[in-house]
């Protein structure tokens, strides 16, 4: 009952409020303080310990991190979840669930990278692994989606509105970030030529620290998130010239970086807000970082052996100049020697080879906001050019293909060069990405420096994707193997064994069905549909993004829903199509097709033929939260982005773990996916990526495949005709435009009778429910991989050089009293 009692004095004196007063808002916020009580001590515990054993430390930097809720979470990793149930639950009937559904996700980030950092940092604190999580504390985080009119409307996400309970403030943990101003030359008194960046304008970057536990360990990492403040200075200034209100005006601009994430997957917007951003993380990551070190070394030369940076993605590439600029003109460290810790220091994770996500900033925002970078950078691009020069002599182009500076048309600097030139280790996330990294996308850099390229496949975290969001198949996995798997995921190969066992079979069936039915009635709730829970339940759920090809599925949907209509009497496999994501706001084909989708379950679910056979729900404003929903409730996986396209995709891993059969591509991490479980336990179709470069490079025409295919031009034409938006007949063209005559760069076409075809094996293995659950047992047997476990001790030992550290329970205790 300490835990009652802990509950309820937080509720009255950290609240101020009695049981008559207490909203559920304000019980989770009790029970919230009552768990972070029991995570502060092991913190405070690993922090020491970290500090006492100097190791080197892990520093993810990453402009997103896409949390979801913690306190289910941290139950689950402190082991006291069923404890807090029961507490909880004797306080009144549903208790514990409504107040974990009080909860808000923390939504800070988009979508598969910044849900990867929050899942890496899970692994991290589980294996012991000193590491740090660095960010962004955006006001607004991912924005909240609602459906009106079947078309989307963004929300804003005001997360902090009410108090984050899981953060602590830091206020002495300040650093100023400069920006604008110019650079000067001057010379120290022995004569050394020294650079000064002055006349700044300077914004405080204040940390907050979200402790990160571990599951079933005694280590506790830190998420630390920056927020902008405006300096003191900056407001004495003009308050000093009288000017009140411009001062104030200035103060709010300054606080202004870090009010909004911004809201694109896959695509870069080229805002000076953005860059400001990435700069404010960078650098004041940097200065901590360096802070951090000198507490207990002088020689700037071990920088690396204490210190490993990981890149997520381009977006934090700013720290290599910075290190640079913190090294030689605050640290007095040579160039060649700033250089040698820069390169051992930093790692680059690429995340997509898509062209509108390689982000390229134009020089005139580094002369006007980052001048002394902007040299710095300059002078990295002469060495390296230098180097090229000796590698291939005599290869102009090289050199211009090869260059940081983009001097074609407007004057850029190439990030991905950028970092891939100051980093000891370059690696794409799935075994397809790396080889199109290599070979393709970064081929000149690999030539040169073969030994940076590495790969890392993705992986999930089990302890969320399983245990804490299917809490029924985590129970009978346990009771027939065990409880090993939680950190240890391989272990699910034991359940091959017992794939086949009648009784296994049965209990794994019923699971499935009450996870069904429970999405069912969020279903009805939400979107008044009514949904068979015996029907097959077909899920995509992702960012709505052309290249990942919802629009696919949606033609599958237009053809069975027209196999119907001409033919009522025939026997059909019921099925439930379900999507989910956002679409980026100014992404207009994305939100165009979320209209479509939504249009065409109007259409569908209302006709009386179709009755019993096909509804098509989407479900609004897909985030964390709601995946844990879906996930375990879901049959058939839909993996279907044009091959070569998705780097590797981590929603495939999901679903298998829950027991889901895919339909994918030979893309992303589907590959390796097909490797573990095995090829005749999966829906491959479809064009390999080779196939699809040889058909763009022969000349690739969609009209032949909607010439010669009735169904197919059957369903373009009820798109374009506005069979499914009477009121607007051509709302939809867009769509049909770019596919038929715009080229479909997806090759969607292209690929549609082999996903049509396949999907009718798909609704035959279904007919034959235990042969459909062996399957689905082969494939959670053979997640094992796809634990972002083996994925963090890969990076840990192949690119990190860090061990884990044991944190002993009350080591620190002793010292305290
Ligand atoms: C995703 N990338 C990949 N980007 O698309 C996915 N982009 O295949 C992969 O599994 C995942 O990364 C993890 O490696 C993204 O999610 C973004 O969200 C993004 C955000 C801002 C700018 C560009």
């Amino acid at each position: 009952m300490l835990i009652i009692k802990s509950f309820l004095e937080h509720l009255e004196y950290t609240l101020g409020k009695d049981k008559y007063s207490a909203t559920k808002y304000d019980r989770f916020n009790a029970l919230a303080y009552a768990v972070r009580d029991k995570l502060v001590e092991r913190w405070l515990d690993t922090q020491q310990a970290y500090y006492n054993s100097d190791h080197k430390r892990v520093y993810y930097i990453s402009m997103e991190f896409l949390m979801g809720r913690t306190l289910g979470n941290s139950l689950i990793n402190l082991g006291i979840w069923d404890e807090f149930q029961e507490a909880l639950d004797s306080l009144g009937e549903n208790y514990f669930e409504e107040t974990l559904d009080e909860e808000q996700d923390a939504g800070l980030g988009n979508g598969g990278l910044g849900r990867l950092a929050a899942c890496f940092l899970d692994s991290m604190a589980t294996m012991s692994i000193p590491a740090y999580g660095y960010g962004i504390r955006y006001e607004y985080g991912i924005f909240r989606q609602h459906i009106a009119d079947g078309a989307q409307v963004e929300i804003p996400d005001n997360w902090l509105r009410y108090r984050n309970p899981w953060e602590l403030d830091r206020q002495e943990h300040l650093h100023t970030v400069k920006f604008y101003g110019r650079v000067i030359t001057t010379f120290d008194k022995n004569g050394k030529l020294l650079r000064e960046w002055v006349d700044t304008e300077d914004v405080m970057a204040m940390a907050y620290d979200t402790p990160i536990p571990g599951y079933q360990t005694n280590s506790v990492n830190t998420l630390r998130l920056w927020t902008a403040k405006s300096s003191r200075e900056f407001d004495l200034k003009f308050f000093n010239e009288g000017n009140y209100i411009r001062a104030v005006e200035k103060k709010m601009q300054s606080e202004t970086i870090s009010k909004v994430l911004y809201p694109a997957d896959n695509v870069i917007e080229g805002k000076e807000l953005r860059f400001k951003q990435e700069y404010f993380l960078a650098s004041a990551t940097v200065h901590d970082v360096i802070y951090r070190f000198k507490k207990k070394h002088s020689d700037m030369k071990r920088l690396p052996e204490k210190v490993a940076i990981q890149l997520n993605d381009t977006h934090p590439t700013l720290a290599i100049p910075e290190l640079m600029r913190v090294l030689m003109d605050l640290h007095n460290v040579e160039w060649e020697d700033a250089w040698e810790i820069t390169r051992k220091t930093f790692a680059y994770t690429n995340h997509t080879i898509l062209p509108e996500a390689l982000e390229q900033w134009p020089v005139w925002f580094f002369e006007q906001i980052l001048p002394r970078h902007l040299q710095i950078i300059y002078e990295i691009n002469e060495n390296f050019l230098k180097e090229i020069r000796e590698h291939f002599p005599d290869d102009p182009d090289r050199l211009s293909r090869m260059s940081i500076v983009e001097e074609h048309w407007e004057r850029k600097i190439r990030m991905a060069h950028l970092a891939i030139v100051g980093s000891h280790s370059v690696n794409g996330v799935a075994a397809l990405h790396t080889e199109i990294l290599k070979n393709e996308l970064f081929r000149d850099f690999y030539e040169m420096y073969p030994e940076r390229f590495n790969n890392k496949t993705n992986g999930i975290t089990q302890r969320r994707w399983l245990k804490m969001s299917n809490p029924r198949l985590s129970a009978l996995i346990d009771d027939y193997i065990g409880p090993g798997w939680t950190t240890n995921l391989y272990e699910l190969e034991k359940l091959r064994a017992i794939a086949s066992d009648p009784e296994f079979l049965e209990r794994w069936q019923k699971v499935k069905r009450e996870n069904k039915e429970y999405l069912c009635r969020y279903i009805l709730q939400h979107n008044h549909i009514e949904v068979d829970p015996e029907s097959l339940f077909d899920v995509q759920v992702k960012r709505i993004h052309e290249y990942k090809r919802q629009l696919l599925n949606v033609l599958h949907i237009i053809t069975l829903f027209n196999r119907i209509k001409d033919n009522p009497k025939a026997e059909v496999v019921p099925r439930t199509f379900i999507f989910a994501g956002k679409a980026a706001p100014a992404y207009a084909a994305a939100k165009l097709i979320i209209r479509l989708i939504n249009a065409v379950a109007a259409v569908v679910n209302r006709d009386p033929d179709v009755a019993g056979r096909i509804k098509v729900v989407f479900l609004a404003n897909y985030g964390v939260t709601l995946a844990e929903k879906i996930f375990p409730a879901s049959d058939l996986s839909e993996q279907i982005s044009t091959a070569g396209t998705e780097a590797s995709g981590t929603g495939n891993m999901k679903f298998a773990l829950n027991g889901a059969l895919t339909i994918g591509t030979l893309d992303g991490a589907n590959i390796e996916i097909m490797e573990e479980v095995g090829r005749e336990n999966i829906f491959i179709f479809g064009m390999t990526a080779a196939e699809v470069a040889a058909l763009r490079a022969r000349g690739y025409n969609p009209r032949e495949y909607y010439n010669n295919n009735r169904e197919l031009r059957r369903v373009l034409d009820m798109i374009a005709s506005g069979y499914f938006s009477p009121w607007a007949p051509e709302l939809f063209t867009p769509l049909t435009e770019s596919l038929l005559n715009l080229g479909d760069y997806y090759m969607l076409l292209a690929d549609y009778a082999a996903y049509v075809a396949c999907q009718e094996k798909v609704s035959e293995l279904f007919r034959q429910k235990d042969e459909w659950t062996r399957q689905a047992i082969l494939n959670c047997a053979g997640m094992g991989k796809f634990s972002s476990d083996r994925t963090i001790d890969q990076y840990a030992r192949d690119i990190w050089g860090i061990k884990p550290v044991d944190i002993l329970p009350g080591a620190v205790e002793l010292q305290r009293h």
